[in-house]
């Protein structure tokens, strides 16, 4: 813990070490085989020794499960989307102090080069190493403070390339950069806490800064210092800093392929660069390999869920349980269960659908299991009528990344839109629920198999 009592990187990996969820891997190894092992791993991996790295370790796959993701949550597994969305509604300022781990050591000039760090090609056909687990800070004259994440593509020891491609608020800052001819300055932090990610890649509104919400998912202020040679502040815990600029270019340079959240590998797009000034490290730094798409897809599970909490009580419909399948990477599908009131399968369905990417919506009432995937198809099958239950919207809100919606043929710059689709399978209303009445097997309360075997 550092001192604001906000939990750090190390702190997580101490969490779950404690919980026998941390694999510590004490042979050497060559960097370009820690993606491979990293995939094979049952636990999160932390590797003691590169062989060409002798400076660092290395650490992932620590929220590639539910469980891993509820120990970052401190929450049952059940509970993750309602642990975050509690953070979420108590947002707590930061702090700045005076100095932090982060800086211990100060690589500038020829020694600021990006090859220096353990990043390994993840994936086949991917354009070259990347960066994943990015915790990126910019500032607006007007808008303030921004925390995002985007992937990273290393190009030379000074530049990589970043995915700006989808609307965010860090591109709209770089926007109104790239219009006054300017670059836009960032810091890209790697290796904090999960609750840290999950603010990065929560979507505040445009005048919040992304700091308040880690503050409030933590329950404590995060502690930020001064960078070096940008005008930025970056949480005084992480475990490396990249100090520099996106250039005034525009979105002219390849970057990609990248094995995507989408659990698909991607195209090459055209995005700006990343020019380095800087790199800021703790001392014995830890590397953060954020996995591929697994942890990425984790990650996004609780912020979705916790959206979809959020929408569905401002429609003041009350939920029971929410679900954002890994299966839809966490990002484009919620399965929530509701204590129904008439006609509120449909506003839940709607309120669902209005949750960022999300793009298939299933409603059940609140005697269905939702994470049981056959209770589910159940309700589905005896509840809904597709002519009545199944909602369909055109022209929402789209993603590049979803082949379905064919975003090749937007030509540069243009931005896609998608359909959604929404299922009601909660009970129809002037359907008596007793024709619901659930089979229970005669005695089997009574007697044990096991007694007899
Ligand atoms: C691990 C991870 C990687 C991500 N990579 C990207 C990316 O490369 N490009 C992007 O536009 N969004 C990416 N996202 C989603 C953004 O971080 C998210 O939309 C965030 O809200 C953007 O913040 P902003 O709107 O404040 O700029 C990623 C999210 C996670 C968790
Ligand atoms: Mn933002």
């Amino acid at each position: 813990m550092n001192n604001t009592g906000k939990q750090s990187f190390r702190d997580f990996l101490g969490a779950l070490e404690e919980a026998g969820e941390l694999l510590r891997i004490r042979k050497p190894v060559d960097v370009r085989d820690i993606s491979g092992l990293m995939a094979q791993t049952p636990k999160a991996a932390f590797f003691e020794t590169i062989k060409e790295y002798p400076d660092w370790t290395l650490a992932g796959a620590l929220v590639s499960s539910r469980k891993r993701l509820a120990i970052a949550m401190g929450s049952t597994e059940n509970d993750v989307g309602a642990a975050c969305e509690r953070g979420l509604m108590r947002p707590i300022e930061p702090v700045m102090v005076a100095s932090g781990p982060c800086q211990e050591v100060v690589h500038t000039g020829e020694a600021a080069d990006l090859t220096r760090l353990p990043y390994p090609l993840m994936h086949l056909f991917d354009g070259g190493p990347y960066i994943g687990g990015t915790f990126v800070v910019s500032k607006d004259p007007d808008y303030g403070v921004n925390v995002g994440s985007y992937r990273m593509m290393y190009r030379t020891p000074k530049e990589t390339g970043i995915d700006l491609v989808s609307p965010s608020d860090m591109r709209f800052y770089y926007q109104r950069a790239l219009d006054k001819g300017k670059p836009l300055e960032i810091a890209v932090c790697i290796g904090v806490h999960p609750k840290d990610m999950l603010a990065a890649s929560y979507k505040a509104p445009i005048n919040q800064s992304e700091y308040s919400i880690a503050g409030g998912l933590h329950g404590a202020p995060v502690a930020l210092v001064k960078c070096k040679t940008v005008d930025l502040e970056v949480p005084a815990d992480a475990e490396l800093v990249l100090e520099g600029e996106l250039l005034p270019i525009g979105w002219t340079a390849d970057e990609g392929p990248f094995g995507e959240f989408s659990q698909i590998s991607g195209d090459v797009k055209w995005n700006p660069i990343f020019r380095l000034k800087c790199i800021t490290h703790r001392k014995n730094p830890i590397f953060y390999l954020l996995q591929m798409p697994w942890e990425n897809d984790w990650l996004a599970a609780p912020v979705t869920e916790a959206a979809g909490l959020q929408a569905l009580r401002i429609a003041s419909v009350e939920p029971v349980a929410i679900r954002a399948p890994v299966g839809g990477c966490g990002y484009w599908s919620l399965v929530a269960s509701i204590k129904k009131r008439p006609g509120e399968g449909k506003n839940a369905v709607l309120a669902l659908l209005s949750v960022a990417e999300v793009k298939h919506v299933i409603v059940t009432d609140d005697d269905i299991d939702i994470h049981n995937p056959d209770d589910l198809e159940w309700a589905m099958t005896f509840r809904v009528q597709a002519d009545r239950d199944v909602i369909i919207l055109s022209g929402a809100r789209g993603k590049h990344i979803d082949p379905s919606i064919k975003s090749w043929e937007l030509g540069k710059g243009g931005l896609p839109t998608t359909a959604k689709m929404g299922i009601d399978a909660t009970i129809p209303e002037g359907v008596p629920k007793k024709l619901y009445r659930r089979i229970k097997t005669y005695g089997k309360d009574r007697v044990k198999l096991e007694d007899y075997l």
